[in-house]
């Protein structure tokens, strides 16, 4: 049985909404419905927020309702988050990859990108996370202490997207931009920005970074 369309509906309401109840109840319910975590995190959770991103823009939503959404959000993660580590080790990958993660200077925002590192990590690989606001330094400070073969970095404000090019030329500058393969993501980022700043791959969802870095151990490269 396919989860139903109405329970998904249900759930992107009740966040939009900002019911914590409803969204933690809704939740319960498609999971015993035969809803994957996976698909209500990347399907009506993620639709919300965008929604929830819509009415900000629009002057309806205040950044109060934008952290109300941001916490709902993450207690309904604290359910969901063994199960899509659960079904990210089902579908497999892992290999000895080694990832570091970070969000952007400037950029607070973390939920998509522990998300990113839940499903790697899920999925057998290895990954150091950052957190969020880490500096063009910090990452390339990473890049030598570590030795990733992925670096992976989330954008969610176009003021700070361009910080992902200040982590590439710094890579460049110390010779190590061709000892990493290098991915990018977040709201803020789009395939031709990827290639334009000179990544080695794009990424729209958790499930797309998990598949890329899959594709990396199968000898694939550049991906937008
Ligand atoms: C919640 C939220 C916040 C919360 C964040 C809380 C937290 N702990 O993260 C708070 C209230 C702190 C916040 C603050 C701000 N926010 Co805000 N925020 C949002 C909102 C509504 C949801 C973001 C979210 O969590 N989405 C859910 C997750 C699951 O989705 P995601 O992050 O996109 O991640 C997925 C993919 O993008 C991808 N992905 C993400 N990273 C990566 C990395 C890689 C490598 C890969 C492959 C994939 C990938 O995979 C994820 C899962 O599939 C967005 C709306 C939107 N459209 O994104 C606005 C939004 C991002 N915020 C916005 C703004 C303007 C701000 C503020 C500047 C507001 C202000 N005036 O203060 C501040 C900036 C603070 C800062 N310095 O960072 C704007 C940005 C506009 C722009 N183009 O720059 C948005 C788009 C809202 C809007 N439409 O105006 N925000």
């Amino acid at each position: 049985m396919a989860c139903p369309e109405k329970i998904k509906e249900e759930i992107r309401e009740c966040l939009v909404d900002l019911d914590r109840d409803c969204v933690l109840e809704k939740v319960d319910d498609a999971l015993s419905q035969e809803c994957s975590a996976t698909e209500l995190v990347l399907g009506p959770m993620s639709e919300a927020m965008q929604e929830i991103g819509r009415l900000y823009e629009e002057g309806e939503y205040f950044i109060a309702e934008l952290m109300e959404a941001a916490e709902i959000f993450k207690e309904a993660m604290k359910k969901l988050k063994p199960l899509l580590q659960e079904e990210a080790r089902r579908r497999g990958g892992g290999s000895k990859i080694r990832i570091v993660i970070g969000t952007v200077k400037g950029d607070i925002h973390d939920i998509g990108k522990s998300l990113v590192a839940t499903m790697l990590e899920a999925a057998g690989y290895e990954v150091i996370d950052l957190g969020v606001d880490v500096l063009p330094e910090k990452f390339v400070e990473a890049v030598k202490k570590y030795k990733p073969h992925v670096l992976a970095m989330s954008a969610l404000l176009t003021s700070t997207a361009k910080h992902m090019k200040e982590v590439i030329d710094l890579l460049k500058k110390e010779g190590l931009r061709d000892k990493v393969y290098i991915i990018v993501g977040g709201a803020a980022v789009t395939p031709g920005f990827a290639e334009e700043i000179g990544a080695d791959a794009y990424g729209g969802t958790a499930i797309d970074a998990v598949s890329i870095v899959k594709n990396i151990s199968r000898g694939k490269s550049r991906e937008y």
